[in-house]
């Protein structure tokens, strides 16, 4: 007999093909096995961990007013700078609201994983911290500076992975002109002095 688990990740794995774009699917196949990679090397719910793989990016497909829209019809805050990004900061949180709403997610830890997937938040739960993580070091994404050395890293400590990843974050964001979320720089302030105090 096949378990529960198994039938509804097939299931969600159908529908993201679906509805993603191939490339953005691949990017979604790729986030969910190193998601259960990183749940294997670091003690957390493989099963959980696949399913937040799967459905992270399922709001992407909606264009910016598009997921402004939704959050105004079902009452979602939005901030201003959430408002003017809607693209790269809403689609976490209107991810987070049809993970459950369409897609029948109840555990809010991987609710809470799907929506602070963008920009972290301070004392992020392993699954959070393993979602944000493993969306960064896919293999399928595109390289971008120190990604060996942080794809290493990962599998050793996940808090250590979550400052160095912030920081080259914040210092690409700073050579473009998306706005920086609050929420991004308060995660990076607490995730490096967790780092520093360890070493
Ligand atoms: O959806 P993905 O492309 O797989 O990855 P993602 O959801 O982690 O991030 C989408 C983009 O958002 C990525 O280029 C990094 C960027 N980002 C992270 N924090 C912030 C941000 N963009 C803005 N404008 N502000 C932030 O604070
Ligand atoms: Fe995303
Ligand atoms: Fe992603």
């Amino acid at each position: 007999m096949v378990e529960k688990s198994k039938i509804e990740l097939q299931e969600l794995r159908k529908a993201m093909e679906q509805e993603l774009s191939s490339k953005r699917y691949l990017h979604t196949l790729g986030v969910s096995y190193t998601a259960a990679c990183l749940a294997m090397a670091h003690g957390a719910d493989m099963d959980s961990a696949m399913t937040a793989g799967l459905l992270h990016d399922c709001a992407k497909p909606l264009k910016g007013e598009e997921q402004i829209a939704l959050c105004e019809k079902n009452h979602l805050e939005i901030s201003d700078v959430e408002r003017l990004n809607p693209s790269a900061l809403l689609h976490a949180k209107v991810g987070a609201y049809l993970a459950e709403t369409r897609y029948g997610v109840t555990v809010p830890d991987i609710l809470n994983a799907i929506r602070y997937h963008t920009t972290g938040r301070p004392q992020m739960s392993k699954l959070e911290k393993i979602l944000y993580i493993a969306d960064y070091i896919e293999p399928g994404r595109k390289h971008v500076a120190d990604l060996e050395q942080i794809r290493q890293m990962a599998y050793q400590n996940l808090d250590t992975t979550m400052a160095k990843i912030l920081e080259n974050t914040l210092a690409y964001l700073k050579t473009t002109d998306g706005q920086i979320d609050s929420m991004t720089e308060e995660t990076y302030e607490y995730y490096k002095k967790g780092s520093s105090l360890r070493h």
